[in-house]
């Protein structure tokens, strides 16, 4: 096994759907040709679009409680990229992967490299991994990693950065995205400006790493496993921090890893407005860092983020870019059907902010018709879009149904059989 789904089947799964979407894409282009827009505008931008699956969130993930694991579970970095193009065949728009190191970590990163192009993938942000100790490892992170006290475990965990920037720099990846458990459990436990320092030291000696077309990625996050003090808890001191370190690094996003109630459209304006808005790991949550599936509890919020993306690309054109990936956990469904699913919410958040009317709804908050301006977003996040998503999909290649298609293939069953699950621990999902 390892291999895609036979594109027959793919094929023989759109001839049953496809009067149907023909039709329902017919109505949708009448609708909204009323309301002055072109369909096929729209279904050419859903056909570009991209989010970048987590290789982590291939594999069933847990809590501190449990973990479930499911069947036929990839085992290794190169199963996991076959889960992925599984997933890119049949939705077409998650082309990029995100790797994590050491969980992904090869010797030989050429055969990775080759192996993802024959699937028609490429690889991109880098993650690392120093909120775990690894095996033989000579200083424990237990006490904090790129903000320890101990220089040693310090250097440790910026040298684990700085092969992270090579491994990804083989593979052709552009950028490394730096997530931290680092902080205090108690009051006293850490001065609260020290580590800060810290912080700022190592990841000085990270970004003097960087090549030059290399970005870092500093990503926030309220709590968990610091439950008292993050050292990195919000996008002000990760602001304040990628102002610090230069150009080349920016904030990254994680819908997941904020208070609840939290105003995320908001963060991303500020940072666009300053130029250190870099990327997001998309998911959704109801109270923490539940890593749920994109667009499964609060759409709305998600509408909101892209509405902010779009103004944000009208007022800086084409140089305006995010990285964008999903960071989910996937406990009790199948991994694969949850990204797949997952990436099309988001891809539907992307479209809905499309149909926004941005010339009337600034007209409206010119006037102050509070009303109109807010029926001016519901309006567009109303909208089904799913024959435009289907259409681009089928036009690219891919299922007008992903999920049905996938559970048709019975790719799952296959792999269950070629796949025996292993012995002992997984580095599959987010425990
Ligand atoms: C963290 C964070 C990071 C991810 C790990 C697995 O909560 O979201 O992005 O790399 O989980
Ligand atoms: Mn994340
Ligand atoms: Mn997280």
């Amino acid at each position: 096994m390892g291999t895609l789904i036979d594109q027959a089947l793919v094929a023989e799964h759109n001839a049953k759907l496809k009067a149907d979407l023909d039709a329902d894409y017919e109505a949708l282009a009448g609708s909204l040709s009323r309301r002055g827009v072109d369909i096929e505008t729209l279904t050419a931008q859903a056909e570009k679009f991209a989010v970048a699956l987590p290789s982590w969130g291939a594999g069933t993930g847990g809590t501190r409680f449990a973990r479930f694991p499911g069947k036929g579970e990839p085992r290794n970095v190169f199963e996991k990229l076959d889960d992925c193009a599984v997933i890119h065949q049949l939705t077409r728009a998650t082309p990029g992967v995100s790797l994590h190191f050491p969980w992904d970590k090869i010797s030989d990163t050429a055969e990775l490299r080759e192996k993802a192009r024959s699937h028609g993938l490429y690889f991109d942000l880098v993650n690392s991994n120093t909120f775990q100790d690894q095996p033989g490892q000579a200083h424990t992170y237990k006490y904090g990693s790129l903000t320890a006290q101990n220089a040693a475990a310090r250097e440790q965990a910026v040298a684990h950065n700085i092969e992270c920037i090579e491994l990804g720099r083989a593979l052709g990846s552009k950028g490394l995205t730096v997530w931290i458990g680092d902080g205090a459990n108690f009051p006293g436990q850490n001065n609260l400006r020290g580590s800060l320092e810290r912080y700022l030291d190592s990841m000085r000696a990270i970004y003097a790493a960087l090549p030059d077309d290399w970005q870092v990625y500093i990503e926030h996050k309220l709590f968990e496993p610091a439950f008292y003090a993050t050292t990195i808890a919000d996008w002000g001191t990760s602001f304040a921090c990628a102002q610090e370190l230069g150009p080349k690094a920016k904030c990254l996003v994680d819908l997941g890893h904020h208070a609840p109630n939290t105003n995320i459209e908001m963060i991303v304006a500020r940072l666009a407005q300053f130029g250190k808005l870099g990327g997001f790991h998309f998911n959704d949550s109801k109270y923490g860092d539940d890593d749920l599936d994109s667009g499964s509890i609060n759409p709305f919020q998600l509408f909101l983020v892209f509405n902010e993306l779009a103004d944000a690309a009208q007022r800086e054109g084409a140089s305006f870019k995010t990285a964008n990936m999903l960071d989910q956990s996937h406990n009790v469904t199948d991994p694969i059907e949850s990204l797949m699913s997952s990436a099309v919410e988001v891809q539907r958040a992307f479209v809905q902010a499309a149909l926004v009317d941005r010339e009337a709804l600034r007209g409206f908050q010119e006037s102050n018709d509070v009303l109109n301006a807010a029926q001016t977003l519901k309006k567009a996040f109303r909208t089904d879009v799913s024959p435009i998503l289907a259409m681009a999909r089928l036009r690219i290649g891919g299922a007008i149904d992903p999920v049905a298609a996938y559970r048709s293939a019975g790719y799952r069953e296959q792999v269950a059989v070629a796949r025996p699950a292993k012995a002992g621990a997984s580095s599959s999902g987010i425990v």
